[in-house]
């Protein structure tokens, strides 16, 4: 596949007016979550939880892609069709989580690093061979601790990282979302987190290039700056949205085809009115990048509520995920 399509796929993921849902829970985050809503766990019941999202009528109209798990690509919905199938047939683009999770940082355990660049390209072949995946996400997580973390380490380490697995994929012939989560757990203020996103994203951007990635073939994944969850602020969304798009400015290259955003563990309402803010603050500078949303809790947490695990309860918490979805619509309009 050359390049001309993989910016295909870029471009119809980025399609206006559409989002990302992130339904790439590894199997141990899908328990974690149901359990969360006092929901039963286990294989069928993570089955349920794809299907209430996956199968909602109607969401082609907000989603033009979602990521996926691998347990996911082997299941079908309700209806007996295949997820991947039903959303091809909708016109969703389904997309694989492809990394293989976190584990410490060796020289520096309250970091971490992530897994998976072994064996991927076989890995990417199945997917795309027997799925039919557009496009592969990894993620990284930064910590901020004051001054202290993150290391210069693990801002690099992540990004060689990140680099690699881009390279891979864009080799495989899919398009890689790039996801350096700078988290929102800790006491840090708001300048602070921009810094760190500022130093992850410059050195992620450096790496991709040392590895010859095609910049116009990448999506990339980012967090808002924002101060940290117990740093006993909320933010003011047109704060949030200078410090988040000058960070975004002052890093990434007029190229990138679009940039996404993750909720990072903010309520629905709050990602959907700082993203309102970002959307018009870019285009107040006149950021040349398509930006949209690659929300999973935020997109999810509403109809997992009313959820319950329960099938009488269907309809209501995909008229909620249905709410939500026409909400962050409105908010990058
Ligand atoms: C769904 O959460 C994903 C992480 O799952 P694992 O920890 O099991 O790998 C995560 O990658 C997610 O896609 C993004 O962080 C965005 O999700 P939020 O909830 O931050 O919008």
């Amino acid at each position: 596949m050359g390049m001309v399509d993989l910016s295909n796929i870029a471009s119809n993921l980025m399609s206006p007016g559409k989002g990302i849902l992130a339904a790439d829970e590894s199997t141990e985050s899908a328990d974690k979550r149901l359990t969360f809503y006092g929901i039963e766990t286990g294989e069928e019941m993570r089955r349920k939880f794809r299907n209430l999202f996956l199968n909602t009528p109607g969401i082609e109209e907000y989603l033009s892609g979602v990521i996926l798990y691998k347990e996911t690509l082997d299941q079908t919905g309700d209806d007996g069709i295949l997820f991947t199938e039903s959303l091809k047939s909708r016109g969703i683009i389904p997309g694989i989580k492809v990394d293989e999770g976190l584990e410490p940082l060796p020289e520096s355990p309250k970091e971490s690093i992530t897994k998976g660049l072994l064996g991927l390209s076989d890995r990417l072949l199945l997917y795309k061979t027997k799925h039919e995946t557009g496009f592969t996400k990894w993620r990284a997580t930064i910590t901020i601790d004051g001054t202290v973390l993150p290391t210069q380490q693990a801002v690099h380490e992540n990004a060689k990282r990140l680099a690699a697995y881009a390279q891979c994929v864009q080799h495989a012939g899919m398009v890689p979302i790039l996801e350096p989560e700078v988290l929102l757990e800790g006491k840090h203020s708001r300048v602070r987190s921009r810094e760190v996103l500022t130093t992850t994203l410059k050195t992620l951007v450096a790496a991709l290039e040392d590895h010859a990635v095609d910049m116009s073939a990448v999506i990339i994944k980012t967090s808002m700056v924002l101060s940290g969850n117990k740093s006993g602020r909320e933010d003011d969304p047109q704060e949030v949205a200078e410090d988040t798009v000058a960070a975004l400015m002052e890093t990434m290259t007029a190229n990138v085809p679009g940039i996404v955003f993750l909720s990072g563990g903010q309520s629905s309402d709050q990602a959907t009115r700082n993203l309102a803010a970002i959307t018009q603050e870019a285009h107040a500078k006149n950021a040349p990048w398509p930006l949209t949303f690659s929300y999973s809790r935020a997109l999810q947490d509403e109809a997992l509520k009313v959820w319950q695990g329960k099938d009488e309860n269907v309809s209501a918490a995909r008229e909620a995920f249905l709410t939500r979805l026409r909400q962050v619509r409105e908010a990058i309009a």
